[in-house]
C-alpha cells in the first residue's frame, strides 16, 4: 500500500480540534487514512458488534438501518448485529454479506418510553457479560432511528468512545443541557464538562462497555430510588460518566448527524443520519 508521508508541518485539519487535552483523537473527515486503518484491523481480524434496540413501533426503523449498515458500516470486517426487540416475529429477513450475521435478542418492553431508552444500559451490560464478550472485540451501541449515508469504519474503534452531539459541538459549557440539579447522580456543575456527548452513540472494548453501562444503570437506579430522572435520561448519565472516565476516542458529529442542525461547513460528510420521526406514529 502506498500513501503520502505524514507531514509534521501540515495538520490534516486546521479548522477543528482533532485531539483532546487528554490526548484522545477526535475523528473528523480528512484527518485519517482509512486504508492504513483497515490494514491494521485486518491483521488482528477484528470482530465488531453493533447493538441496536427496536422496541415496539421502532421495529419500523430496522429495515433501512440494516440495509444501509450493510453498505457503509465496517465494510470488509466481521460484524454481528445484535437486535434487541420485544417483537421477534416482526424482524424482517436480511441477506447479509459474508462474515456478517444478525442476532435477535428478545427483551421486555418497558411501559414508559423513558424506561425503554434508559434500560438499554442494563440490557447491554447483561448481554455483554454473558454473550458479547465471547463473540466480538468491540461494541458500538447506537440508536435505531438512523440511516448510514457514508462510511463508518474501524476509525471509530478504541478502548472507549463517544460522539459529539450535533446540537452542541459549537456551544459553550454553560449551554450544555447536562443535568443541573445537585441531588441527581447525573449532576454536572456549570463550570465543569468537556463536550456534550450524544446518548445515541457509544462503544469500546467489551470490558469498557460493561463499566460504562453498569455505571449508568446504577446512577439511574440511585436517582429512581429518590424519585428523580435526569433531564435527558440515559444521555445525561452518559455525559456524567465521560466527565470522570474520559473517552479514549471521540467521534465528530459526522457520526450522528441530524438535518435539523443544517449543514455547517466543518461537517464535510454526514455518515450516520437521524431519520425524521413522525411522533404520532411512533409514540405510545
Ligand atoms: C416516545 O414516544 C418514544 S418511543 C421515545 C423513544 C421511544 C423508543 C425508543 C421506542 O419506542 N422503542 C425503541 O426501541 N427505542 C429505542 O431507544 C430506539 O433504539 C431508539 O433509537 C432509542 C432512543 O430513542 P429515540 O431515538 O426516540 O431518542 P431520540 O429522539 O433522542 O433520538
Ligand atoms: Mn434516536
Amino acid at each position: 500500500m502506498l500513501y503520502e508521508k505524514p507531514e509534521t508541518f501540515r495538520p490534516q485539519r486546521a479548522d477543528v480540534l482533532t485531539v483532546t487535552p487528554w490526548l484522545a483523537p477526535i475523528i473528523w473527515d480528512g484527518s485519517f487514512n482509512r486504508n492504513i486503518l483497515n490494514a491494521q484491523f485486518h491483521q488482528i481480524e477484528v470482530r465488531v458488534g453493533l447493538t441496536v434496540f427496536a422496541i415496539k413501533k421502532y421495529v419500523m426503523f430496522l429495515q433501512k438501518f440494516i440495509e444501509t449498515a450493510e453498505q457503509f458500516f465496517m465494510v470488509g470486517h466481521k460484524v454481528n448485529y445484535y437486535v434487541f426487540t420485544d417483537r421477534v416475529g416482526e424482524i424482517p429477513n436480511f441477506t447479509l454479506a459474508e462474515g456478517r450475521r444478525l442476532v435477535v435478542l428478545e427483551v421486555p418492553a418497558y411501559k414508559r418510553w423513558q424506561d425503554v431508552t434508559m434500560r438499554r444500559m442494563e440490557m447491554i451490560r447483561d448481554f455483554s457479560v454473558k454473550k458479547f464478550v465471547g463473540e466480538v472485540d468491540y461494541l458500538a451501541c447506537v440508536d435505531v432511528d438512523m440511516v448510514f449515508l457514508d462510511e463508518v469504519g474501524v476509525e471509530i474503534l478504541s478502548n472507549v468512545f463517544g460522539a459529539l452531539h450535533p446540537g452542541f459541538f459549537e456551544k459553550q459549557r454553560r449551554e450544555f443541557t447536562y443535568e443541573r440539579r445537585p441531588r441527581s447522580s447525573a449532576y454536572i456543575p456549570y463550570e465543569k464538562g468537556d463536550f456534550y456527548y450524544a446518548g445515541g452513540y457509544f462503544g469500546g472494548v467489551i470490558e469498557e462497555v460493561v463499566k460504562l453501562t453498569n455505571y449508568c444503570h446504577h446512577a439511574m437506579m440511585a436517582d429512581k430510588a429518590q424519585n428523580m430522572e435526569a433531564l435527558w435520561h440515559d444521555e445525561s448519565y452518559l455525559n456524567k460518566y465521560f466527565l470522570s472516565y474520559k473517552p479514549t476516542k471521540i467521534l465528530s458529529p459526522e457520526y450522528i448527524w441530524n438535518n435539523y442542525y443544517g449543514s455547517p461547513a466543518v461537517v464535510k460528510t454526514k455518515r450516520f443520519l437521524g431519520v425524521d420521526k413522525d411522533y404520532q406514529k411512533v409514540r405510545f
